[in-house]
């Protein structure tokens, strides 16, 4: 699965870089944005916007020959943040294309893969990452537990993704300021647009959320707006069509 294939991914990657190394970049490193205040709910939805090349459900999506140029365009464009797949297997990404993003923009940057240990976690720091993806159906809630409370320690924000009413209660026993509902299951790849509307008041008031996936158009901003989204990421939407900037002006208009 997934989360197998990018710890392996994360092995290979500890075997030239230890993780002595990889704390040592992690620590030299300025200080992580404060995603919280970028994110923050406001009169307008604001948008989480993704550099996304491929993914498992969708096959290739857009070649991206510079996810920094793209991520700048972002900005920009009026993206409260700039997520990035660093996943290589079945995403296309990786490390690389964060620290390239990084480097161009001053909005936070989430990285997006299966995180499963610390390691991964002080990459993503050392790459510059202000966010870090916790998936709550690949961890158990020990695992869970401790890694979002290392991502805190590391002065970076964890966006905690869920999918079911345990998943969200999971969140919320973990005192996650950021909650993502993914319209998408990560196993079936089913989408479910209702799922966030049906979720939502799972989540305490003073929560940030987001909702992830199946944004293709205006409508549904509005629909996950209207169900009371803070946040809706959104990736597909924006590097398949002609004018990815443009898409984003749409949806923040
Ligand atoms: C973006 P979309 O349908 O706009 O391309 O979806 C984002 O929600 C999706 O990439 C995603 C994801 C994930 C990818 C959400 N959660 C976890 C990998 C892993």
């Amino acid at each position: 699965d997934l989360v197998a294939g990018a710890l392996e991914d994360a092995e290979e990657r500890r075997r030239t870089r230890s993780l002595a190394e990889v704390e040592a970049a992690a620590t030299a490193r300025t200080a992580a944005l404060d995603a919280l205040a970028f994110l923050k709910p406001a009169e307008r939805v604001k948008v989480i916007a993704e550099v996304k090349r491929a993914s498992p459900s969708r096959g290739a999506l857009a070649s991206i020959p510079d996810p920094a140029l793209l991520a700048a365009s972002y900005a920009e464009g009026g993206a409260s943040a700039i997520s990035v797949l660093t996943e290589g297997r079945k995403f296309k990404g990786s490390l690389a294309d964060l620290e390239a993003v990084r480097a161009r923009v001053d909005v936070p940057v989430l990285r997006k893969d299966f995180i499963a240990t610390e390691y991964q976690v002080l990459e993503a720091r050392a790459a510059g990452a202000d966010l870090v993806l916790l998936i709550v159906a690949a961890l158990d809630q020990p695992a869970l537990q401790h890694l979002h409370d290392f991502v805190l320690e590391l002065g970076m924000t964890p966006l905690v993704e869920t999918h079911d009413a345990v998943e969200v209660s999971r969140a919320v026993d973990l005192g996650a300021r950021l909650v993502g509902v993914n319209a998408r299951d990560l196993t079936t790849f089913e989408l479910d647009r209702d799922l966030f509307g049906r979720l939502v008041e799972r989540i305490p008031a003073g929560t940030i959320t987001v909702a992830e996936s199946a944004v293709l158009g205006v409508a549904d901003v509005a629909h996950y707006r209207s169900a009371g989204a803070d946040v809706v990421l959104v990736g597909e939407a924006l590097v398949t069509g002609p004018d990815p900037v443009a898409t984003l002006k749409e949806f923040l208009s």
